[in-house]
């Protein structure tokens, strides 16, 4: 048997071990830099995101965070990349509309969901673990924020492992869209879709599956049967944070809305709305959402490490 390797793409900057595991068709997570750069505060950050690194080792995978340095893209950070991603306030959040520019201005940026699972898909890496995904935020109806993530599950072939969404989204209609686009929801362990801090959303999940060995099979089926080439698309695959770091959802939803009215009294819109949220959510419950979100963030990790071995395997025959 041997394993399935990919070639290096020549555009992009692989650190060696990311691309020793690539060639030998060893299983890699890919990991966002948004999450760090906008989601978490300093020291927190850059410590969350190298536990998060040696969780993935541990699981068996390689890690590859990956981020935009100098208008270079980059797979896998080094410890001092790291560190610049996380206390360096140039690091712009770049979504996927931004990458072109970030890259031909030579500038840095910090990659959310939608661009990290580009990269990853350009990288050839198939599987990649964050905290929460962005959705269809409140009143879209009328703002038409949503977010960019939902757009790019519908194109890359990359399985993002997410602990669901925040109530700060509209949590039904996010499901509603991922139906649209042809995105397979599946919640790891639950019939519920998870809300992020909470494991219970209230909402059904659309599929869920009780093993990585069963996720991976999803994958392998979607990617080589029911996506031919030429078609794309990735798989979200929720995870409900541990029940000892979760806050419920009935003592959330409160924070959750004084955190909402604050934003509205600040007139802030758009791509600052996610960071300004997580941050205020942090304030308001005197920093335990902080401690969930670490928390939910490496149970993706380590998801995430298990689904990526069993897809190794899976594509070794
Ligand atoms: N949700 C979180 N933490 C985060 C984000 C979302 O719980 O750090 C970040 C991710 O990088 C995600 C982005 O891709 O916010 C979504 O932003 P927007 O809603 O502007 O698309
Ligand atoms: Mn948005």
């Amino acid at each position: 048997m041997t394993a399935s390797a990919t070639r290096p793409n020549p555009k992009l900057d692989y650190t060696p071990e990311v691309l020793t595991a690539l060639e030998t068709g060893r299983p890699v997570v890919a990991l966002e830099s948004t999450i760090v750069s906008h989601g978490m505060p300093h020291p927190q950050n850059v410590q969350t995101a190298r536990e998060v690194e040696e969780l993935v080792r541990q699981g068996g995978a390689t890690p590859a965070t990956i981020a935009v340095i100098g208008g270079r893209i980059k797979i896998g950070l080094s410890h001092a990349e790291l560190e610049q991603l996380g206390s360096d306030p140039s690091f712009g959040k770049i979504s996927t509309r931004d990458l072109p520019y970030t890259v031909a201005l030579g500038k840095n940026g910090a990659t959310t969901v939608a661009s990290t699972m580009r990269v990853a898909h350009l990288a050839g890496v198939r599987v990649f673990a964050t905290g929460g995904t962005g959705g269809v935020h409140r009143g879209a109806a009328v703002s038409m924020d949503i977010s960019a993530d939902l757009t790019e599950l519908s194109r890359s072939q990359v399985c993002v492992v997410s602990a669901g969404v925040k109530s700060i989204l509209d949590i039904g209609l996010t499901l509603e869209y991922l139906e649209t686009l042809g995105v397979p929801v599946i919640t790891f362990g639950s019939a519920e879709y998870p809300a992020f801090y909470s494991r219970s959303s209230g909402f059904a999940s659309p599929l869920s599956v009780e093993t990585p060995e069963q996720a991976a099979a999803v994958l392998r089926a979607k990617w080589e049967l029911c996506d031919p080439a030429g078609m794309a698309g990735g798989v979200l695959l929720a995870n409900p944070i541990p029940a000892r770091s979760e806050i419920p959802a009935a003592e959330m939803n409160p924070h959750i809305e004084a955190a909402l009215r604050d934003m509205d009294a600040l007139d802030i819109s758009g791509k600052d709305t996610t960071p300004y949220l997580l941050g205020r959510i942090a304030e308001i419950t005197g920093g335990r959402s902080l401690a969930a979100n670490i928390a939910l963030v490496k149970n993706n990790a380590v998801l995430a490490a298990r689904v990526a071995a069993a897809y190794a395997g899976l594509s070794m025959n």
